[in-house]
């Protein structure tokens, strides 16, 4: 482990000067949200690397095939490094963080990069390599997309787990031009949280749960964790991948580091999860390096493999604390099977490796296995995204219904909840409500509120107001599943702080910030009342849907039941989509004249991927029966999964093409369409829409 680095007393005037540089920029992007966040109980940050190549490489290596030289441009200054060389996206140059970054501690990198006159331009990345008994992690920092000859500035914070050796390093996305960088400046801050606020725990009815990486269990982050929360779901550490890397391998360290916390701080422990279609290593489909088939043998090779699997964690745990059901064993939940549904298929089921080599079996055997594996005391959980869709709602309701049937030792249903300020939370009651018909436990499991609405927002941290809207969705996101809390296990949120999110950078989707404190988020939860004054309608949202759709009858303006007559944003005008053709609007009065169609186009973004929403209203001056909407993505994107139409994509163009149950649409009405995509960094929104060949506008 490293040593704790003193905090300089007297930085060098080049570690002053870049300080200053950085503290300037650091309060521009604070003064965003300076009146809404609690004053950071920190440290002053102390200043742990400064490199400015005026004079040499100051430490900074070659990393991979690159080399490393300095020349005599800088951003400021009259030097810089250059790396040359590269062959592969990840050679670069390094700086060896072993003895300067300490785990738990939360460090802002800044730097300045470009690349070298008439190289054009490339997406770069500053990463962080840590290792940890061996074990290589490789963690994003930040990305900076099309960089050219101009200097640009880049930064970002980083909260290193343990480890044993670490290196800070500049690389690229894909092409490995040359690079220049400059002015690097590395800060160190120990955030201390407020502990004398009311644990969340102690607001909400049903036990609360945060999942968890292993660097939010250090420092600040974990007194702020053993706070609030009753237990951990651990974030990746379950995984296939992470505990069964190659067949035979059984890797628990890093999730017996996370159960032994929550042993050592009397919190339980939801195990996340034995079978998923990803983080699964490919041996566990293969033999003998080729691809399983359906044949009779191979079909028996992955089963036993599963049973192995399930069977090899229910033991590792029950062996190292004690039976299940008693107080040294603190896991009393495990997800079985996580996101299985597809929708779009006509059993709706995902086609996943699982399903092409056994067929739809292959879910009742984990809970088969499970149940043997694991006896009565630990519920099995079945998991998915977007639950609260009606089209996924109908198949997910459906298995675990003939998986009832059938005595499938089904406990529970997990709803992640992966959501966006303004998605319908009666939508999502609805899906309780569904569920509770049923003889199962539920749970949310993977709760985040993404303060972006769509992929044409972007910023380094939410605007003031769009923070409040966040806090007021809280709210009542709370307030209707407190309505539900006999029927709820638990409730977990996906990660302790917004700069460790799941998301991109800027959604800021969780309770605390960055440095630890309450945000409005917390509020709305904890006491609604604190959330703010003056919840002012958000400067920057763009209503993304027309007035017709709000005097419909069946649409109610404010869609919790329970909300107070505070403007929550919910109450805006922004479509939810309760607004489904369940619900159809009666035909709105005032097409607007000459044009065929309105598209409202929202985002849910992740690093690779995304959900997005599409709102499709008739705005001609008669009903269509059936429809066809087109559009393009203009950054490689791909439609992976689509509900509410049929979707298909062809190079860059895809087509939605109405469900049975949704082909006519009124004059004035509006259908709700949505998809799971993939992008690879970038995730530009589509500008054109066209519906049966009329293009639309575009709100
Ligand atoms: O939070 C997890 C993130 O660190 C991983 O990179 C990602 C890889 O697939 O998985 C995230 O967790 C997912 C969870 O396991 C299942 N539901 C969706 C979550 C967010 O992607």
């Amino acid at each position: 482990m490293p040593s704790a680095r003193p905090v300089p007393t007297a930085p060098r005037p080049v570690v002053a000067a870049l300080a200053a540089l950085l503290a300037v920029a650091l309060v521009g992007v604070g003064a965003l949200v300076a009146p809404l966040v609690a004053p950071a109980r920190a440290l002053s940050p102390a200043v742990v690397l400064a490199s400015d190549f005026e004079s040499g490489l100051g430490g900074w290596q070659a990393r991979g095939a690159a080399t490393v030289s300095t020349t005599s441009v800088g951003a400021r200054g009259s030097g810089s490094l250059l790396v040359e060389d590269r062959v592969d996206p990840w050679d670069g140059a390094l700086y060896p963080v072993t003895d300067l970054f300490e785990p738990g501690t939360t460090y802002t990198i800044g730097l300045w990069v470009r690349l070298p006159d008439g190289a054009g331009s490339a997406d770069l990345r500053v990463s962080v390599q840590r290792d940890l008994d061996g074990e290589p992690s490789y963690e994003t920092v930040t990305t900076v997309e099309g960089v050219t000859s101009q200097w640009r500035q880049v930064t970002g914070t980083y909260t290193p787990g343990p480890f044993d050796t670490a290196s800070l390093y500049v690389e690229s996305v894909s092409s490995p031009v040359d690079v220049m960088i400059d002015d690097v400046l590395v800060t160190g801050v120990r955030y201390t949280p407020d502990l004398s606020v009311t644990p969340v725990s102690d607001a909400v009815s049903v036990p609360f749960g945060i999942a968890v990486e292993p660097q939010d269990l250090l420092g600040g982050r974990g007194d702020l964790l053993a706070h609030h929360a009753e237990q951990i779901t651990p974030g990746n550490q379950m995984k296939p991948d992470a505990i069964q890397p190659t067949e035979g391998t059984f890797t628990f360290g890093a999730a017996d580091g996370l159960v032994d916390w929550a042993l050592e701080h009397d919190m339980r422990v939801y195990g996340h999860t034995l079978l998923w279609h990803q983080q699964t290593p490919a041996w566990f489909f293969q033999r003998d390096g080729s691809a399983l088939t359906t044949s009779a043998a191979d079909q028996a090779l992955l089963r036993e493999r599963l049973r192995t699997h399930i069977e090899a964690i229910a033991d590792h745990y029950r062996e190292t604390y004690g039976e299940y059901g008693t107080p040294g064993n603190p896991i009393f939940a495990f997800d079985v099977v996580n996101e299985v549904i597809d929708e779009n298929e006509s059993d709706g089921l995902r086609r996943s490796e699982w399903y092409r080599v056994l067929g739809p079996s292959y879910i009742a055997d984990a809970f088969r296995y499970a149940r043997d594996a694991f006896g009565p005391e630990v519920q099995l959980f079945i998991n998915d995204y977007n639950s609260e869709y009606p089209d996924k709602r109908a198949p997910y309701l459906r298995l675990v219904t003939d998986l009832l049937a059938q005595g499938v030792p089904v406990d529970g249903v997990g709803h992640q909840l992966h959501v966006e300020v303004g998605r319908s939370i009666s939508m999502i009651e609805d899906t309780i409500e569904a569920f509770e018909a049923l003889d199962v436990r539920q749970a949310v499991t993977e709760l985040d509120v993404s303060a972006y609405r769509d992929s044409g927002e972007q910023w380094a941290a939410p605007p003031a107001a769009r923070l409040l809207e966040q806090g007021y969705y809280y709210r009542d996101m709370f307030d209707m599943l407190e309505r539900h809390a006999a029927s709820f296990e638990s409730i977990t949120v996906w990660g302790l702080e917004d700069s460790r999110t799941w998301l991109r950078s800027g959604a800021a989707p969780l309770l605390f910030d960055g440095q630890l404190q309450v945000k409005p988020a917390y509020w709305g939860i904890v006491d609604p009342s604190r959330i703010g004054t003056t919840p002012t309608p958000t400067p920057t949202s763009t209503p993304t849907v027309t007035p017709t759709v709000t005097p419909t009858a069946t649409v109610t303006p404010t869609p919790t039941p329970t909300a107070t007559p505070t403007p929550t944003p919910t109450a805006t005008p922004t479509p939810t989509p309760t607004a489904t053709p369940t619900r159809t609007a009666t035909p709105t009065p005032t097409p607007t004249a000459g044009a065929g169609c309105r598209v409202a186009y929202t985002t849910n973004d992740w690093n690779t991927g995304f959900t997005a929403g599409v709102r499709v209203t008739n705005a001609g001056p008669s009903a269509l029966t059936g429809w066809t909407l087109t559009f393009a993505f203009a950054g490689g994107q791909r439609v992976t999964q689509g509900w509410s139409a049929t979707w298909s994509q062809s190079g860059s163009t895809v087509t939605a093409a109405n469900a049975a149950w949704n082909g006519t649409l009124a004059a004035g009405a509006t259908v709700d369409v949505g998809f799971n995509g993939s992008h690879t960094g970038a995730n530009p929104r589509p500008t054109a829409f066209a519906l049966n060949g009329t293009p639309c506008t575009v709100s």
